[in-house]
């Protein structure tokens, strides 16, 4: 049966349609109609497509939905080999690298690129006069397997490029990866339906691509962004690296955001030094930064050694993941009786530290891991966060190992271990009575962000408190210079530095004060609007639970924990001490009008203030401040150098203000 015209028309409407509005969806993350409308389009192409199969075609929007299972996958010759890439695992070796770099090309400095290193599968996707027609996994570099099927159903990926001047055969390359919250939803849907859950984002990732029915990867969350190119013919792309990456973003594919192009070794340190600060924070995860020369010129001049290319190098972070043996499960009481078994284990140096202790967070993930004394176990240190324990070594397990049972009574203070049914955590009853409670809200009390205490560290908290010198918080502003003097390693000037410190600290905010009190789920943010909403201590102190409701970012439960502190006797008389002994604070001012409610900012580039008091100043007058620039975004605060939320900005129509135009709104 033939096509009519119109149907064929109508077919081509709904696929330019239904690629722009994934595109908007996957790629941009701004999608400009509900997913009913969506849905109704997609509806509206398969019928067509029934009718007529003609219709159906290697880049219809219809092809993501999963084919029928393979019986194998089908094998693929890379034309241009698909390499690896070199590593530096210190500074020594990238400056090695950059030195050789260096004296190869007779230059005393090189541009390069830089970007992160995502922990996932490398990928081949062949784009034929702009439709996606094959991918192909790594495999030995020579040859991959052919993952068409599956690569299809990764929403990010487009099945048609769109935009100008796309070369005929266009072969790009890039990591498939499943982010952290992707990989938590994976692992909650395996877990409630009885299955054994992954051990990591790459493993789940590498796991869904090669499933030989494609139904199965499009169920899993898998993302994609792109690195590079591989053939290419039939047109021309630009000469350097990171303006290729541009041009691919132009033709919708996927390409992080934070790629940069540096200066020098100088330049590649400090990118690496930044991003192994904020990686934790990004939202997948990476194991290194890769660098690579820029200009396509020099890459050229500079060739390749065996597998990988001479021109670039991955600086790998230091390794997260270890194995170590259990030698005992301890339980660590926190500061509001929350009971944490806490493994200890033989020391092994990982992510660059030496860890002796890892969490396991609760009772429950005791027993999902089935982590016993004795075990082998694979531990992870990702950034700052405390090491946890992944998974045990079961073939390694010695015989006679014992399940652990949480105690019954809290193993500091001997009070009963309450959990409340629904809740993952259990804990000591025995509130400010228990030694350990008290200790971490003496630690919280002094912590930077508290009172901020300088040189009242966790281990001298824990001395006073051994020694009987302390019992609450109340009890350091009547410290004297001797009785710290003559604690272990303190000198008469720490003391007497110590003591000043504590005397610095009585002049405080509001704000900082009650978020010292360490009240449970009282954290800055909401210490703040507390602050703002009551201006003093007392009226928040007789506040009912009602009135705190009445708070904004203030729910139940945390109304409750919060009358629930101020009720006890014992709280109230502490916080009595501490403002006879000279704590003190200014009042703040009732809440302004918030002429700004509503209305979302983004900031960039260099202001002459620090952005963070901008930002300060424009949430005080209600405005939301976010990282990044969407449509839902009203302005655009643009300083000297502005970066790509500038160009995105314009792109949107977003009203971009300069510094004295945001200043005067904020009049
Ligand atoms: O495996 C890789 C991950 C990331 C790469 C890569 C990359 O760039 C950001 N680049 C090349 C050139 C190769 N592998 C071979």
């Amino acid at each position: 049966m033939s096509v009519p015209k119109a149907v064929r028309q109508r077919a081509g409407v709904l696929h330019k349609e239904l690629h722009e509005h994934n595109y908007r969806y996957y790629v941009l993350d701004e999608p400009v109609i509900s997913d009913a409308e969506y849905d109704r389009l997609l509806r509206e192409l398969l019928d067509l497509e029934v009718h007529y199969p003609e219709l159906i075609t290697p880049d219809s929007p219809s092809q993501r939905v999963g084919a029928a299972p393979l019986k194998a996958f089908g094998e693929v010759r890379h034309e241009v080999r698909m390499l690896s890439l070199d590593n530096a695992f210190s500074d020594e070796e990238l400056g090695e690298f950059d030195r050789r770099i260096r004296e190869r090309l007779e230059v005393d400095a090189v541009d390069y690129a830089a970007e992160p290193k995502l922990d996932g599968l490398a990928v081949s996707l062949l784009y034929e006069d702009a439709v996606l027609t094959r991918a192909a996994t790594r495999g030995d570099g020579v040859t991959g397997e052919d993952i068409t099927a599956n690569v299809r159903t990764i929403a990010s990926i487009p099945l048609r490029l769109t935009g100008r001047g796309i070369p005929a055969i266009l072969e790009v390359r890039g990591e498939v990866y499943i982010s952290h919250r992707g990989f938590e939803r994976l692992n909650r849907q395996a877990m409630s339906s009885g299955q054994k859950p992954f051990v990591n984002p790459r493993n789940a990732a590498a796991g869904s691509l090669r499933q030989l029915d494609p139904k199965v990867t499009a169920a899993r969350p898998l993302e994609f962004y792109c690195y590079g190119v591989g053939r290419v013919a039939g047109g021309v792309l630009p000469d350097r690296h990171s303006d290729i990456l541009a041009r691919l973003r132009k033709w919708h594919l996927r390409v992080y955001e934070g790629i940069g192009r540096v200066h020098g070794l100088a330049g590649c340190m400090a990118y690496y030094r930044k991003l192994e600060k904020t990686r934790t924070a990004l939202p997948f995860e990476i194991d290194g930064v890769v660098f690579k020369v820029d200009r396509l010129d020099q890459q050229e001049i500079l060739g390749f050694v065996a597998r990988a290319p001479r021109w670039a190098i991955a600086r790998k972070f230091p390794a997260q993941e270890e194995q170590t043996r259990v030698t005992g499960i301890d339980v660590q009481v926190g500061r509001t009786g929350a009971l944490t078994p806490v493994a200890r284990l033989d020391p092994v140096f990982v992510g660059g530290v030496t860890v002796t202790n890892a969490t396991l967070h609760n009772e429950d993930e005791v027993h999902r891991k089935d982590v016993r004394v004795g075990d082998t176990v694979i531990i992870r240190r990702a950034g700052d966060v405390i090491p946890e324990v992944v998974s045990v070594i079961r073939k390694k397990r010695p015989k006679g190992a014992r399940v652990f049972h949480l105690p019954k009574q809290c193993p500091v203070c001997g009070s009963a271990v309450e959990r409340i049914e629904g809740e993952a955590v259990a804990r000591c009853s025995g509130g400010l009575f228990c030694p350990a409670q008290r200790r971490e809200a003496i630690k919280h009390f002094a912590s930077r962000r508290a009172m901020d205490i300088d040189g009242l560290g966790d281990k001298l908290v824990e001395q006073l408190v051994e020694k009987g010198l302390i019992q609450d918080v109340s009890d350091l502003y009547q410290l004297e210079v001797e009785e710290i003097a003559g604690l272990e390693r303190m000198a008469r000037k720490s003391a007497t530095n110590l003591v000043e410190a504590l005397e610095k600290s009585e002049a405080t905010t509001l704000e900082r004060f009650i978020y010292a009190l360490g009240i449970r789920e009282v954290g800055e943010a909401t210490a703040r609007v507390l602050a703002e909403e009551f201006g003093e201590l007392e009226p928040l102190m007789n506040a009912d639970v009602e009135t705190l409701q009445a708070v904004r970012d203030v729910g139940p439960v945390v109304a409750q924990h919060i009358t629930g502190f101020f009720s006890e006797p014992h709280n109230r008389e502490v916080i009595q001490r501490l403002r006879r002994a000279g704590l003190h604070w200014e009042t703040v001012e009732p809440a302004g009008p918030r002429p700004l409610a509503g209305k979302t900012f983004v900031l960039t580039g260099t202001l002459s203030m620090p952005r963070s008091e901008l930002k300060a100043r424009l949430q005080a007058a209600g405005a939301r401040v976010s990282g990044s620039v969407s449509k839902k975004t009203d302005y655009v605060v643009a300083g000297a150098d502005p970066g790509s939320k500038y160009d995105k900005a314009q792109a949107l129509g977003i009203e971009i203000l300069d510094e004295a135009a945001c200043l005067k709104l904020l009049k």
